[in-house]
């Protein structure tokens, strides 16, 4: 049976584990056959969507250019998974009427646990104002309304949080 293609959009604070659920379920995909490709924010602002910052307009340029490259794969029968903030809720809405086959990850950690983990400092920096606009600092974060999947970090392993997704896949039919 064919494989058919579908977006898993990831979105919360930075530092949530959106990156990290993203790894494992590519591997759990993978291992079983399917073609599965990973389109993280921050590995895309190094290519793609580089010379892009962090305003509201730069955010929603970056969420449209990975947007469209998730809906080109989806079309194609590829399992996408989106790694981004994605801080806007109508954005996120219009990606979701773009690919169709979309299922929104809600990665729920709290501000203070993200801003505790801070794996790479960069809370830091926004707290001291070396880095302007961060998401949950100084910049809005619009909680989703609807998602499909919540998983809350803090509460819950990696291995539980991805089998929520892999099972969403599962009751969708997608896998
Ligand atoms: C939020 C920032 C910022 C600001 C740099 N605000 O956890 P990370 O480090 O590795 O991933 C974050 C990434 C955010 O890029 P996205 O493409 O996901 O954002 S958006 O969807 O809003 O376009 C973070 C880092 O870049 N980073 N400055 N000011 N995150």
């Amino acid at each position: 049976q064919q494989q058919r293609g579908v977006t898993i959009w990831l979105t919360g604070f930075s530092g949530a584990g959106k990156t990290t659920i993203c790894q494992f379920v590519e591997e759990k995909l993978q291992a079983q056959g399917y073609k599965v490709e990973v389109l993280d924010g921050d590995v895309m602002r190094q290519n793609l969507c580089n010379q892009l910052g962090f305003s509201k307009e730069d955010r929603e340029e970056n969420i449209r250019r990975i947007g469209f490259v998730a809906h080109l794969l989806t079309k194609n029968d590829v399992i996408v998974l989106v790694s981004v903030i994605s801080p806007y809720r109508h954005i996120r809405q219009q990606m979701r009427q773009l690919i169709g086959n979309f299922i929104e990850v809600y990665v729920n950690a709290p501000l203070e646990v993200c801003e505790r983990r801070d794996v790479k400092g960069l809370y830091k920096k926004a707290r001291t104002g070396e880095i302007k606009c961060f998401t949950g600092i100084d910049d809005p974060y619009e909680v989703p309304l609807h998602p499909e999947v919540e998983c809350t970090t803090e509460r819950e392993s990696i291995v539980q949080s991805a089998n929520k997704v892999l099972n969403k896949l599962e009751e969708l039919g997608y896998i």
